[in-house]
């Protein structure tokens, strides 16, 4: 039987679920179990926004139990005799044939991933009962309220379901574990970000010779996708003059125009950890046009100024105050943030209240959007947050204009 996800050892997951016990104690008085709901084979949030590769697993559910079975749930509870027991989906025997061995709840699986007892998920509103009954009726889901997930749109299905019992959102208590990376998780993240550095120095030179957004795209998935089968962080915006200026463009299938620029913004995973890097350049490969060299080199200045102030002690609310005065002096506007945490998810869970700290990732990634002159530019950076400053762990991906002009040079 092939064991699907667990990128980290198992004492890091067993030493998660330990520390969320402790965080939740202290945020809510007393020990509450914990509820995690794993995808589901057939998870409408993917479906909704296909992303390539092999099907992305909850991240907080993948968090604390490095497990990619799907419609697997993972409870939690400091009171049982055996806290952290994971309840599998055991499959029809029937499908067998048609979908392939399942995963079975038993010991292979308690030792795949380090918990104290497994059980079958169809007995999951028992379990949860039971755990419930001994926390005083109440238990605890977590449920983001920027960016809503899988895990916030099962707190709304299980708090109607679960009568009787008081259903508590842990989010805020737990964000702050997930905020700070330990050096397991930064090699992940190095290795996402290796694998999109290669994709991208492959992809970048052949664009003078493509002739749609989708050639660019699918380059891009075959370098991202096919070394470990991972999924891509997200889907990749490849937008082309007008369509650059388009923050979340979706359609990667228009012709592309060699006066234009080209906006790509794109990422692999490596064991769940994402990366998430912007580049643009002219789709000649070469920088003639003034104004989109110009505007090129304001947002560049931005990008740098980012990277020169993030450090342990400054909010990404601040860094935005810096980081984008440029664009805003040259009579320009800012259409989004300057950053956002990174790690199992793109846009990792945080809080933008509490200062950066060594061990954070976060976005670096000013730009400038003007449809009327069919023009968008975004570069955007991974840094990791260090004792005195941060490591631009995405420097080996050319971005200067010089850098960019003699990568694509064919
Ligand atoms: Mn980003």
């Amino acid at each position: 039987m092939v064991i699907r996800g667990r990128s980290l050892p198992l004492s890091t997951y067993r030493r998660r679920r330990s520390k969320a016990i402790r965080l939740l104690q202290k945020a809510f008085g007393k020990q509450v179990p914990l509820l995690l709901i794993g995808c589901p084979e057939e998870d409408l949030s993917t479906m909704r926004t296909p992303v390539a590769g092999a099907p992305r697993q909850d991240q907080w559910f993948d968090y604390f139990s490095g497990c990619h079975e799907p419609g697997a749930a993972l409870l939690i509870d400091p009171k049982a005799k055996q806290r952290d027991l994971l309840l599998l989906d055991p499959g029809d025997p029937a499908r067998v044939i048609w979908e392939g061995p399942k995963l079975q709840p038993g010991t292979a699986a308690k030792k795949a991933f380090g918990v104290d007892q497994t059980g079958d998920v169809h007995d999951i509103v028992n379990h949860i009962h039971d755990a419930a009954k001994r926390a005083r009726g109440k238990i605890v889901m977590l449920s983001r309220d920027k960016e809503p997930g899988f895990q916030s749109a099962q707190f709304d299905v299980w708090k109607k379901k679960l009568r009787g019992i008081e259903v508590l959102n842990g989010e805020p208590a737990l964000t702050p574990m997930r905020m700070i990376k330990d050096k397991d998780e930064i090699a992940l993240h190095r290795k996402a970000i290796k694998i999109t550095e290669h994709g991208l120095k492959k992809t970048l030179p052949l664009i003078p010779t493509f002739k749609n957004e989708s050639e660019i795209a699918s380059c891009l998935l075959q370098h991202y996708v096919s070394p470990h089968h991972e999924p891509l962080a997200f889907s990749s915006i490849v937008g082309c003059g007008l369509n650059a200026a388009t923050l979340h463009y979706p359609h990667n299938d228009q012709p592309l125009d060699k006066r234009k620029g080209i906006l790509i913004d794109s990422g692999a995973t490596f064991g769940s950890y994402c990366a998430d890097v912007t580049r643009c350049a002219p789709i000649s490969g070469k920088f003639t046009n003034k104004r989109y060299r110009e505007l090129y080199a304001l947002v560049l200045h931005c990008n740098k100024l980012g990277r020169k102030h993030a450090r342990p002690g400054i909010t990404i609310n601040e860094l935005n105050e810096i980081a984008w005065q440029p664009i805003l002096d040259a009579g320009l506007k800012r259409h989004h943030g300057l950053s956002h945490h990174i790690g199992m998810d793109v846009h990792d869970p945080s809080d933008y209240n509490i200062p950066l700290a060594p061990g954070m990732i976060i976005s670096n990634e000013p730009g400038v959007y003007l449809a009327d002159e069919s023009i968008g530019i975004r570069i955007e950076d991974d840094l990791l947050i260090t004792k005195d400053g941060c490591e631009e762990l995405t420097k080996a991906i050319p971005k200067s204009i010089k850098a960019i002009e003699s990568l694509m040079k064919v």
